[in-house]
């Protein structure tokens, strides 16, 4: 049985005042016994790793670097993040592909970093909207979990995000039958490589979700929780999410 999950991303936005907003989380994830997981910036991380200590809330970041330390300036290790109190990582989000330029064989190195220090992988996987449009969702979607996905992925240390590029902060959400499609796709992908223990991977559905529409695709076959941005940043927003699991 795969445990729901609620993970937030606050990208780049949020200084010391948002962390009230974690406090404001606690008690919802209290009661709802579902996981929660906030990815902060790196400059927020060990504040946030102190202000949920004790709750079931579970704080990340948001990328880190393949190498393990160098001459990166700029960047953070996965061993900053576990330092820092960190316990998952965000890998190669469809802004960090656009942004930087990351590779699925990139975001498959920072996986493997993740879990070189016992952090847990989501990696973000996701089509744009002229794939989508042209008929190569799921090409483009099982080309980028083949390759984003190290060999090493297990359910413990890796969960999948399905974002679909169109749909982030766009306000636009699929249908909850094109969720349903890809999310199955994903699911019978992960078996074939993996065998049953691809049964085990949590896979989020990630792209302005809401209070208001979380309830709907939680209920879409093989959704097992959300990766949520801008609804992440505010309490009363994101404890909606978490009571709808
Ligand atoms: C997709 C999502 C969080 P939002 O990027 O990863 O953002 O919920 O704002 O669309």
């Amino acid at each position: 049985m795969r445990r729901k999950l609620a993970a937030g991303n606050w990208k780049m936005n949020g200084t010391k005042a948002n962390l009230a907003e974690l406090d404001a989380m606690k008690s919802t994830a209290e009661t709802d016994q579902t996981d929660v997981l906030i990815c902060t910036p790196a400059t927020l991380l060990s504040r946030a790793a102190d202000a949920v200590s004790g709750s079931p809330i579970a704080v990340g970041g948001q990328d880190c670097h393949a190498n393990a330390s160098g001459a990166h300036t700029g960047d953070i290790s996965a061993a900053m993040i576990k330092d820092a109190g960190g316990s998952h990582v965000i890998t190669g989000h469809s802004e960090r592909r656009v942004d930087h330029g990351e590779t699925d064989a990139v975001v498959a190195a920072k996986s493997e970093a993740a879990y070189a220090n016992d952090l847990v992988a989501v990696i973000c996987i996701g089509e744009s909207l002229e794939e989508r449009e042209s008929g190569k969702t799921l090409d483009v979607v099982g080309t980028q979990l083949a390759g984003s996905t190290p060999d090493a992925a297990t359910g413990a240390n890796t969960v999948i995000a399905y974002e679909p590029v169109w749909a982030i902060g766009t306000g636009k959400v699929p249908t909850l039958e094109q969720i349903g499609e890809v999310h199955d796709f994903i699911r019978e992908t992960l078996v074939e490589r993996f065998g049953d223990a691809g049964n085990d991977f949590r896979v989020l559905y990630g792209g302005s979700v809401k209070p208001s529409n979380a309830s709907e695709i939680f209920a879409v076959s093989n959704v097992d929780g959300a990766l949520v941005g801008g609804a992440s940043l505010k309490a009363n927003d994101f404890n909606g999410i978490i009571a709808a699991l």
